[in-house]
């Protein structure tokens, strides 16, 4: 049995909507999840289903009937899971959460898709792509449905790199600890994906497309009466480069990460990247709780107002702002008005991925490799210590350059000497921004990266600390 809230399915309207409301249409897309689909759904989820939340502490075990099944979604065994993507380590199954198991299956530019981090709220849900569709309202000329197949052929297709990162990675290094999914270095990873600009869409269809206004991007696998996982883009990061995306690394999308159609934000946190994107509504605001314009206004706001926020301990819960003026999350944590940065824009952060941690090697083995990114601000300098962050010298990019939403690979010389060393990389974005050496304690009450300190908050996002790394080396006897 494990932490999901009971719910209530209640059918709703949309004042603002005329006909079938956003409601009425959920649900008859739903249809296809079968018969009894929505009233099963319910009814399980009054009974015992498996919500991970980004407060909740995850499990990773199994209700001892094995999972429970919900119609139109996929509940997945810890099994199958680890059949499908053997290069992750399962956190949950229900629903499924895994990270890559070891830093240095990232010595590619992209990233395997079975050993690419799997991050969801919700199981899976079972969409057709040949039913499915997505809806556009708000301040658009009409409200419209947009089929999968209309989105594949009449719009553009575009190629975008993007490295993504889920908020939490690196929360499990946080002292005291935080709740939520405990990720080490793993929840990442690079690949190249296809789909229709965001903005053509919008443009096509009569949209409103103002930098300042929002496009609130919503996903279809809240089961009913729970939190939609929704998330407010500004329109001039759609403009800029988002991405509604059918194709990873030439591959259709797999069911967990997002099939038939997810949302890439090129450089931004992975929470911005929607999958299973059904709705999307162009706003003058982010979507909050009081937003008279819309039905049931709170159902949406979980994902965008309370989570994904950098929360001091001394904080309750995160002040909802309508709009904010800078979607750089590191220029947000010194921005006194926004208070709580939201999570967008990442902060520049690197690892060694090779060797590993515990290893011995010989000087001959000297070459230290790794990964860098810095979102879409993009990288300025790569280094590298020996001594555990000491000193640095300079380290050297390599492999692909695509532009800043991915990560770039490096590598050092190491003139390795016998002993035990402390490696460690540090990476500078394109504004000089550093990596800072280790998380405060919550007591310090930080709220921006200070004193070469990550500022602890209470749900463990951006941690872009130094990731140490110790190694032994030894002289082979065979010189
Ligand atoms: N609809 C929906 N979209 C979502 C999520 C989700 O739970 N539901 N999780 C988000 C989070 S927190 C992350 S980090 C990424 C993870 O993408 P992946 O599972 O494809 O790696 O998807 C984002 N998009
Ligand atoms: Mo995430």
């Amino acid at each position: 049995m494990s932490n999901t809230s009971g719910s209530t399915p209640e059918g709703s309207t949309d004042a603002e909507s005329a006909g079938e409301s956003p409601r009425e249409r959920y649900l008859s897309r739903r249809r296809y999840l079968g018969a009894a689909g929505v009233a099963a759904t319910a009814s399980v989820l009054a009974g015992c289903s498996g919500l991970l939340g980004e407060e909740s502490t995850p499990t990773a075990t199994e209700t001892e009937t094995g999972p429970e099944e919900r119609p139109g979604y996929h509940t997945y065994s810890t099994a199958e899971l680890e059949e499908k993507y053997s290069g992750l380590k399962i956190v949950s199954n229900q629903p499924p959460n895994a990270e890559t198991w070891s830093r240095n299956q990232y010595t590619e530019f992209t990233t395997s898709v079975d050993a690419t981090y799997i991050r969801s709220h919700y199981d899976s849900p079972e969409i057709p792509e040949a039913e499915h569709t997505i809806s556009l309202e708000g301040m658009v000329e009409g409200p419209t449905e947009i089929p999968m197949d209309a989105l594949k052929s009449e719009l553009s297709t575009v190629e975008v790199a993007h490295t993504m990162q889920c908020a939490g990675n690196g929360r499990s290094y946080f002292e005291p600890s935080v709740a939520g999914a405990q990720w080490t270095f793993g929840a990442m990873g690079t690949a190249v994906y296809a789909g229709a600009p965001v903005g053509e869409l919008l443009e096509r269809n009569g949209a409103e497309m103002d930098d300042e206004l929002y496009l609130a991007v919503m996903g279809a696998d809240a089961p009913d009466g729970e939190d939609v996982f929704a998330r407010s883009i500004p329109m001039s990061k759609i403009k800029k480069d988002c991405v509604l995306a059918y194709e990873r690394d030439g591959e259709q999308l797999t069911a967990e990460h997002g099939f038939p159609v997810r949302l890439v934000v090129p450089g931004w946190y992975g929470c911005n990247s929607v999958k299973w994107v059904d709705r999307l509504r162009v706003m003058e605001t982010m979507l909050h709780d009081e937003d008279e314009s819309m039905d049931e206004p709170d159902r949406y706001t979980h994902w965008q107002q309370s989570s994904y926020r950098i929360v001091p301990e001394q904080d309750d819960e995160p002040r909802q702002h309508t709009t904010i003026g800078t979607f750089d999350t590191q220029a947000q944590m010194n921005d006194e008005e926004i208070e709580q940065p939201y999570m967008y824009g990442m902060v520049v952060k690197s690892f060694v991925t090779s060797p590993v941690e515990g290893t011995t090697i010989t000087p001959e083995d000297g070459e230290v490799r790794g990964v860098a990114w810095a979102g879409e601000t993009g990288l300025q300098r790569i280094e590298l210590s020996t001594d555990g962050g000491e000193t640095f010298t300079d380290a050297e990019f390599t492999g692909p350059e695509h532009g800043p939403a991915a990560w770039r690979l490096f590598r050092f010389d190491w003139d390795a000497t016998p002993g035990e060393h402390t490696l460690v990389s540090r990476a500078t974005d394109a504004e000089g921004r550093t990596q800072p050496a280790t998380v405060s304690s919550p007591e310090e009450g930080l709220r921006q990266i200070q004193d070469d300190k990550y500022p602890w908050n209470r749900k463990g996002y951006g941690n872009n600390a130094y990731m140490p790394v110790a190694v032994t080396v030894t002289v082979s006897d065979d010189g």
